[in-house]
């Protein structure tokens, strides 16, 4: 059964296109940017954290809600987001399509243990502060969600422009 499982969030997740990754170890260290293992997606692509070209400061609460919850950037710039969590529960920053993130939170509510470790991603203990260094290269209206279970339905969405 155990074993049933894990093919299934395979499946499910290969069906997705953003790639989840699991375990603890992965969230101890700092990434590592690898030029080789960058994969364009549609609303970007994880930045050079050497080609940072601006910090974003995002804070995360209890109440559900992203502080400032509203960003504009530009094509082009390598945006790192630096991402406060000053609740007392688990939140993280997650940033995508609107269809990607619906999609993914469908995925959350069937397995609420899934770990994330994709560069499009900043899961944040409470009172701890992560970053996502990404690199917008397609204009349009994106999102940045926090996908713990029933967070993201009590609208702990965000509105991400590229122009
Ligand atoms: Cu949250």
């Amino acid at each position: 059964m155990k074993k049933l499982h894990v093919l299934t969030l395979a499946a499910l997740v290969a069906a997705s296109s953003a790639a989840f990754a699991h375990g603890d170890e992965e969230h101890a260290k700092p990434r590592k940017f690898d030029p080789a293992k960058v994969e364009a997606t549609d609303f970007g692509q994880e930045g050079d954290p050497k080609k940072v070209t601006r910090t974003i400061k995002v804070d995360m609460a209890d109440n559900m809600r992203f502080t400032p919850a509203n960003l504009a950037v530009k094509r082009g710039e390598t945006v790192k987001f630096v991402v406060h969590n000053d609740g007392k529960l688990l939140h993280e920053m997650v940033l995508g399509t609107k269809k990607a993130l619906v999609e993914h939170a469908e995925l959350m509510k069937k397995f609420p243990d899934m770990e994330h470790a994709d560069p499009s991603i900043a899961h944040v203990k409470p009172g701890k502060r992560g970053e996502i260094v990404w690199q917008f290269t397609k204009p349009g209206e994106f999102q940045f969600a926090c996908l713990q279970p029933g967070h993201f339905e009590a609208g702990m969405v965000g509105r991400l422009t590229v122009k």
